[in-house]
């Protein structure tokens, strides 16, 4: 039976199924970035709320940004936007579930102006976005808008021609502009730290060359609430697709796949209406900040943490470092020793519950998260997750023993491109060519892996950090297998 709404009356004798009216359902959130993520997140969220309370005019409109955007198209398009949502629990049971708080979808790339209209309609009341840490066009190391980018320079000389999400964004709020209507608010569901501030910084800097005017109009009327957002979400492998076949009897190209764990912390600061997420347990704060420090810290980080090592001694999946003792005990160091110290604001007892409940869910065994997952964009995700605790531990004269050798790790395994086992790395970067040209220069240049500035900043001129980081690095070198040398350290 394939998933579409046609076949909803037979699969719900399966599986449960949107018990509310899709045919009535109107557009209120624009998604842009709509992956697997957005589907076990923000997308479940909203089904419950239409499941609970019937409020109807939530739904969502996806847009897909990118032109590998478009299988999802048809995808959505055959499946008329529904999918299956699998909840992996750790006892090995997955509850699954339909949900179809998706409405619609829309590839800008074919009708970029149906994008712009769907955000500047009147119903429409919140634009977020998922477009990952890369998405956000701002140079690592200064934080500064990157204007070089082409898609940048084409949206600043013709403002009616969109291409990034910044081109959407001041197109659509331009039309609001001039309809008088009220603007939405702009919510970044990106694991960035004070993401709707930085979005608001690169949208301002963006919008202040296109349109001056409207930069000032959106600086005064518009809000970009900060948010910290959580579920673990892999990869959906064929095996999934499958079973869910094969035990349910439903053909599913697009299922998602996640943890039972769910949680979403948002600044209530929102310039239009909102849905009340609050009845269905997200935490409405007025900062969010010592929630998302900590979770991309250590979540993030302690993913990064064994994803890399896991990776370089052949562990497929975080469940099974975490099944390995000796990786099990370095994150808990990790977390203990280097990042708890720098949490500052967050109560102790808090952080603690956070750490057990974190390291039981990286526990799950079946969940099975590849490593590869978590290693992919690793230029884009360490200095983000994993860097800003190293640097600040070197200014409080903290540990950096975990995170320098995660670093050195990771010099070794953008190198050599392969496991300790001889068996080949799949590694996803958008930097991979220049991490690996950089980091094939170690041997005779121990600190050349360092020399990316966009990456590590000025680290390299920090003696303790760089008389740690080549010890280290070279130990890697010598042939000393990864599980050995993390041993040394626990
Ligand atoms: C992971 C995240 O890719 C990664 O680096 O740490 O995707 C993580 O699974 C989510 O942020 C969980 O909320």
């Amino acid at each position: 039976m394939k998933l579409s709404q046609k076949n909803l009356s037979e699969i719900e004798k399966t599986i449960s199924c949107p018990t509310y009216d899709r045919q009535r359902l109107k557009t209120g959130i624009v998604h842009i970035g709509v992956g697997g993520f957005h589907r076990s997140h923000q997308a479940y969220y909203i089904h419950r709320l239409l499941e609970k309370y019937d409020h109807l005019e939530w739904g969502i409109c996806g847009v897909g940004l990118r032109e590998w955007d478009r299988k999802i198209n048809e995808v959505f398009k055959r499946q008329d936007c529904l999918y299956t949502l699998i909840t992996q629990h750790p006892n090995g049971s997955d509850t699954c579930e339909v949900i179809g708080s998706i409405r619609e979808f829309l590839l800008a790339v074919d009708t970029p102006q149906l994008v712009v209209d769907k955000m500047a309609h009147p119903d429409t009341k919140i634009v977020s976005l998922t477009i990952t840490e890369g998405g956000y066009n701002f140079n690592q190391s200064t934080g500064d808008f990157d204007f070089e980018n082409p898609d940048i320079k084409h949206e600043l000389a013709h403002p009616n021609e969109p291409k990034t999400v910044y081109g959407y964004l001041a197109a659509a709020l331009r039309k609001r502009r001039g309809h008088n209507t009220a603007p939405f608010t702009v919510l970044s569901c990106d694991n960035i730290q004070h993401n709707g501030t930085v979005l608001r910084k690169m949208m301002l800097a963006f919008v202040e060359k296109q349109d001056p005017e409207l930069a000032d109009w959106i600086a005064q009327e518009v809000r970009f609430p900060n948010t910290m957002v959580d579920r673990i979400t892999p990869v959906t492998t064929p095996e999934i697709t499958d079973s869910l076949k094969n035990t349910y009897g439903i053909e599913d190209e697009w299922s998602v796949v996640c943890e039972p764990f769910i949680q979403w912390v948002v600044e209530d600061t929102f310039c239009n209406v909102r849905p009340v997420l609050e009845h269905l347990g997200v935490q409405f704060v007025s900062d969010v900040t010592p929630y998302e420090k900590m979770k991309i810290r250590l979540l993030n980080a302690g993913h990064s943490v064994l994803g890399i090592t896991g990776a370089l001694h052949g562990h497929p999946t975080i469940d099974a470092c975490m099944d390995d003792g000796v990786f099990a005990t370095f994150l808990q160091q990790f977390m203990d020793t280097e990042v708890t110290p720098v949490l500052g604001s967050m109560e102790e007892a808090y952080v603690e519950k956070y750490k057990n409940t974190l390291t039981a869910r990286f526990a799950n065994p079946n969940i099975r998260d590849s490593v590869s997952r978590i290693c992919s964009e690793s230029a884009a995700k360490l200095p983000k997750f994993l860097i800003p605790t190293l640097k600040e531990n070197l200014e409080n004269d903290g540990s950096i023993a975990y995170a320098t050798f995660i670093l050195a790790a990771w010099c070794y395994y953008s190198d050599k491109g392969m496991d300790e086992n001889g068996e080949p790395l799949t590694i996803i970067d958008v930097q991979k060519d220049q991490l690996h040209q950089t980091a094939k220069k170690t041997e005779g240049n121990w600190t050349a892996f360092l020399q990316q500035p966009d990456i590590f900043g000025d680290l390299v001129q920090n003696e303790r950090f760089v008389q740690q980081y080549t010890a280290m690095v070279q130990a890697f070198y010598q042939g000393s297998p990864i599980r050995t040398l993390m041993k040394e350290l626990c």
